[in-house]
């Protein structure tokens, strides 16, 4: 390991054990009973380690996959530092931390839509509208959904605008430009990950429309319960999804794709 190569290794380390106890509120313990605390507790470690993990693996592979490597840590990074937050909010008070959510939606959405730009941008030339249809996209999806949950807007309009805005996302990546740019250049190895990523951005985000419709608008699941289904959802929407950009970008980078 050279100089330079150490210095960063230490540096994410220091970063990483020193922010949890920033976030430690004083008169809040996490007790042996409280599951939806203690999911926040597992996910948000989850999220520092796949950050450390995809920061060091930038390393091993091609320069053009390096940024996509990058955005992966930045996304598990951004959230791991919102579910301390989180996580403190339920442990002392026992409430849904919305507003913490939505900041952390409000920029790692995006940074996902950024993947599908880079992943095709490794490849080929993309234009940037692709870029911007995604970010818009998903941007107004979540700006309806706060709007809606916080109480700014009815619920259901709120709903149904946020879903409108998420379908159209979905066309661009199946159908739309970004769909056909992937399916004219990509190799298989890029053509399977964007499928898998599309499923993610399909099944994976699902949860939570489903969450907030059954949630707010049926009333048919409580906090906990929810809190817990967000948790999981961003397993797999945050980490697996960086996961499978490691994997192609290492496959890619190693030359065994053919
Ligand atoms: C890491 C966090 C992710 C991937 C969050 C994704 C959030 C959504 C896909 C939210 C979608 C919603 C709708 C489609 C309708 C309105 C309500 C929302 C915002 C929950």
């Amino acid at each position: 390991m050279n100089i330079v190569k150490r210095w960063k290794v230490a540096a994410a380390a220091v970063a990483f054990t020193g922010l949890p106890s920033l976030a430690i509120a004083a008169d809040a313990n996490l007790q042996s009973d409280d599951f939806v605390g203690i999911s926040f507790w597992l996910i948000s470690m989850a999220l520092v380690a796949s950050t450390v993990f995809f920061f060091i693996e930038r390393d091993r592979v091609d320069s053009k996959w390096k940024t996509s490597l990058t955005v992966s840590g930045l996304v598990t990074l951004v959230a791991a530092v919102h579910y301390f937050y989180m996580r403190d909010v339920w442990v002392s008070t026992g409430e849904t931390p919305t507003v913490y959510r939505y900041i952390d939606w409000l920029i790692t959405v995006p940074l996902l839509m950024v993947e599908f730009f880079l992943i095709l941008s490794a490849i080929t030339a993309v234009p940037a509208r692709v870029f911007w249809r995604l970010l818009i996209g998903t941007t107004l999806m979540l700006v309806f959904g706060y709007l809606g949950e916080s109480g700014y807007m009815d619920v259901t309009a709120g709903f149904v605008l946020g879903t409108a805005a998420w379908l159209y996302v979905l066309y661009e990546i199946f159908r739309g430009e970004a769909g056909q740019l992937n399916a004219e250049n990509a190799s298989p190895a890029v053509q399977s990950a964007f499928s898998l990523m599309r499923y993610i951005v399909t099944f994976g985000w699902a949860i939570y429309p489903i969450g907030y419709l059954m949630g707010y608008m049926m009333g048919s699941v409580d906090a906990d319960t929810l809190n817990i289904i967000y948790n999981l959802a961003d397993v797999l929407n945050k980490i697996a999804f960086g996961l499978i950009i490691w994997h192609v970008a290492v496959t890619e980078s190693e030359g065994k794709a053919k």
